[in-house]
């Protein structure tokens, strides 16, 4: 990764970082969230996965002599937390984050997915995959917000991303998954791409890596025997456009998903009301989220 590309806390974001992540599709925003920020959602995440925020699917009892460490060491992820977590909720609109996709994206914003990655030692990675294959935009405006919990490295697992991938915006070619590296079964045909142009995202924790939908990107195994890698995932997207989502990919372009927060500026659909359809779920360990 260059570092000199990624955007600079204290001097805000420049147009040469607006250039970066159109040319490139993504951007690394280091120390975005504080060491504070990032101990709150430590901690939440704890209280998420020992059911003190109310019920989910598949989560096990806690006894209390077992330490947090060995309560999240049981699952892989958990899809919509802030439904459930006041403190995810709040960081949907963390300051930080909401600035630069008021750059990047546009001054009118809307979220519709967080996802909490626990990443255990052991735990296998994502697939290569583009988000817009899940979530339709469309518009190219659906960025992942990817907040680093804990220092991600190469050896636990951290992003890779394969810079400028997203340019033809398309939804590429998909085949199945025979590495077990991956938790999915299948991923996209990255065959094509030279090894040499695959980026790892290294990063501290209190980094926020933003991945535009069309581009491509992975994570590997966590290989350490005691390294957590926790990440917290929003996804957002222009205001403007429609959410034609039901996970199943099944809705006609003119369907419209009113399972949003609305985050910053205006929603010229506000008419539309707002609805709260998803629940919170488990990440199961092997993935197979849209059957075709
Ligand atoms: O954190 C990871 O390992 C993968 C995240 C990811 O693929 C995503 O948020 O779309």
């Amino acid at each position: 990764m260059n570092l000199q590309d990624a955007y600079v806390p204290d001097t805000g974001i420049s147009a040469e970082n607006v250039a970066f992540y159109r040319d490139f599709g993504y951007l690394v925003a280091p120390s975005l969230f504080s060491n504070e920020e990032i101990d709150e959602l430590r901690q939440e995440a704890s209280r998420i996965f020992r059911g003190q925020r109310g019920s989910v699917e598949g989560l096990v009892p806690v006894s209390d002599k077992e330490s947090d460490e060995e309560v999240l060491k049981k699952y892989v992820a958990i899809h919509f937390p802030h439904k459930i977590s006041p403190v995810v909720k709040k960081y949907l609109s963390h300051t930080g984050i909401l600035d630069i996709l008021a750059r990047t994206v546009s001054p009118n914003l809307k979220c519709m997915q967080s996802m909490l990655f626990i990443k255990a030692p052991g735990k296998a990675g994502q697939s290569w995959h583009q988000d817009e294959y899940y979530i339709p935009t469309r518009d190219t405006s659906l960025v992942g917000a990817w907040i680093a919990i804990d220092d991600a490295t190469i050896e636990n697992g951290c992003l890779w991303i394969i810079p400028g991938s997203h340019k033809p915006a398309y939804i590429r070619k998909r085949i199945p998954n025979s590495s077990p590296e991956y938790a999915d079964v299948d991923t996209v045909d990255v065959s094509g791409f030279p090894e040499e142009s695959f980026v790892p995202v290294e990063v501290s924790r209190g980094t926020v890596v933003f991945f535009n939908g069309y581009t491509l990107h992975s994570s590997l195994r966590n290989k350490t025997s005691d390294h957590f890698r926790m990440a917290l995932v929003n996804h957002y997207m222009s205001a403007e456009s429609m959410l034609p989502w039901d996970q199943d990919g099944n809705l006609p372009p003119t369907a419209d998903l009113r399972d949003v927060v609305l985050v910053r500026g205006e929603d010229p659909y506000g008419y539309k009301g707002i609805q709260d359809l998803n629940r919170p779920f488990l990440r199961p360990e092997i993935l197979d989220i849209r059957k075709e």
